[in-house]
């Protein structure tokens, strides 16, 4: 198989302004805004075969022009818009989709992609019956990757973020969220997130960096009686306000779980952090109920993932907050659950009926998801969360990009977008999921160019 990518950052073509995507059997537009409750269902699709066919004269099509979307719908009355808007057909190069699904470019709204090392002897650990937190506590799990991650240069971190990078484009991923918190000291934390700037410079694919120094409490502090309080005053005094003054992180995020940081001392990272300008976000009850569900409601965070195991209390507040208009986005991370071999997968059915809008993401990690792929974690989104395969697609787009607060950017195919979309070599959007692991792809284009072609 051939595979080409093609490598460009932001506005480095002297390629034609105009894309005109044809041919499509379905174009999945998840225009209309954030999806929650019944509406998480509806992925706004244009079917071909209302039109009579991919090829017919009013099959869907997506114009694109210098980046972004201006046009999405029926063929020939879109190239007669443009065309009277001063952009005639000859300006647009074509794609065809070869009756093939279009969608929004996936958004990966979770990941920890920035680390050094592997951890693949706690799987057999885990096979024996050691818990997560039973590994961490002794020093593994996130701490192993902390040694390995303050050992790693800045170009390793980078050569590491390319290779992953270029991994879940080639699943369909155009825009990734990527945490730091392998550092837990100032030095290493500025260290990752400065390469999660760099990555997202090169290009093509979109970084969004979260500063998450309260990933664990670190070792140099861990013989102190009230370690993680001392570690929660060293993030604020010594880590904070260089990741504000330095302008490298739209985020922050807390692991928020019992036995790494409490609700309290995650309530004193995310204000000191939205004091400095940083947005909240949390990892609120991956493994047990934690408070971290209320806290996300509290704060107003504007996403609260995992989820595997939240309190009444806390879907309460989450559902509360849904409907007094300021939602926190539940970004669920199935992949997780499944790699952890645990039993219990988010509530994501119970989410969606109490109205909370969910989001789906991979949780790209070398401990508890080593998976790139989000199109895989579709399908364990719709086989162990119960979600339909409209809601997960859902969860990996419009509302993975309201996550990313890019709502307005990216995840849909409207115009005004960011022209990232994908042409999956399947009849409708339903069998994306269907196939897993599958890799699906014929095209990705990002900001208006195709940046990866399987002939
Ligand atoms: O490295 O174990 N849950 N953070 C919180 C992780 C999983 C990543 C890791
Ligand atoms: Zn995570």
């Amino acid at each position: 198989m051939t595979l080409r990518v093609i490598h460009g950052g932001r506005g480095s073509s002297d390629l034609a302004p105009g894309l005109l995507i044809t041919g499509a059997s379905e174009v999945v537009t998840m225009a209309g805004g954030l999806r929650m409750g019944a509406d998480q269902d509806d992925p706004a699709v244009l079917r071909a075969a209302d039109a009579g066919g991919s090829d017919a004269p009013d099959a869907p099509v997506v114009a694109c022009w210098e980046g972004r979307i201006v046009a999405v719908g029926p063929r020939e009355s879109v190239v007669a818009a443009l065309a009277a808007e001063g952009l005639p057909a000859s300006r647009f190069a074509r794609l065809d989709a070869d009756g093939g699904t279009v969608t929004p470019g996936l958004i990966d709204a979770h990941t920890h992609l920035l680390f050094a090392g592997t951890r693949e002897g706690e799987l057999l650990l885990r096979q024996r019956g050691a818990t997560y937190l039973e590994i961490l506590a002794a020093g593994g799990g996130i701490l192993s990757t902390v040694a390995a991650t303050r050992a790693a240069t800045e170009d390793d971190l980078l050569a590491h973020g390319r290779r992953w990078l270029d991994e879940m484009l080639s699943h369909g991923v155009t825009t990734v969220e990527a945490k730091s918190g392998y550092g837990l000291d100032p030095a290493t934390e500025l260290r990752l997130l400065h390469a999660a700037g760099i990555l997202g410079e090169e290009g093509p694919i979109d970084v969004v960096p979260t500063y998450l120094g309260a990933h664990a409490v670190p070792p140099e502090f861990r013989s102190q009686p009230d370690a993680a309080d001392a570690y929660v005053r060293s993030i604020i005094q010594d880590q904070l306000p260089l990741v504000a003054a330095q302008g490298i992180a739209r985020f922050c995020d807390v692991f928020c779980e019992r036995g790494v940081f409490s609700m309290e001392q995650s309530r004193l990272v995310l204000e000191a952090a939205m004091a400095v300008g940083l947005e909240p976000r949390l990892h609120a009850d991956e493994i047990a109920p934690s408070g971290g569900a209320e806290l996300a409601a509290e704060l107003g965070a504007i996403s609260a993932d995992h989820l595997a195991a939240p309190s009444a209390e806390g879907i309460d507040a989450l559902a509360r907050a849904a409907a007094e208009g300021r939602p926190v986005i539940a970004t669920l991370l199935p992949a997780t659950t499944w790699f952890l071999m645990a039993d219990d997968y988010a509530p994501a059915r119970r989410l969606i009926e109490r109205g909370v809008p969910v989001a789906i993401a991979s949780d790209f990690n070398p401990g508890t998801s080593p998976t790139p792929n989000l199109s895989l974690v579709l399908t364990v989104a719709c086989l162990e969360l119960g979600l339909t395969p409209a809601e997960a697609l859902a969860g990996v787009t419009v509302n993975a990009a309201h996550a990313l607060g890019l709502g307005d950017e990216v995840g849909s195919l409207e115009p005004g977008r960011q022209a990232d979309l994908v042409i999956w070599r399947v009849p409708s959007y339903v069998q994306i999921p269907y196939y897993p692991g599958a890799n699906l792809v014929r095209a990705v284009v990002k900001r208006g160019q195709p940046i990866l072609e399987r002939p």
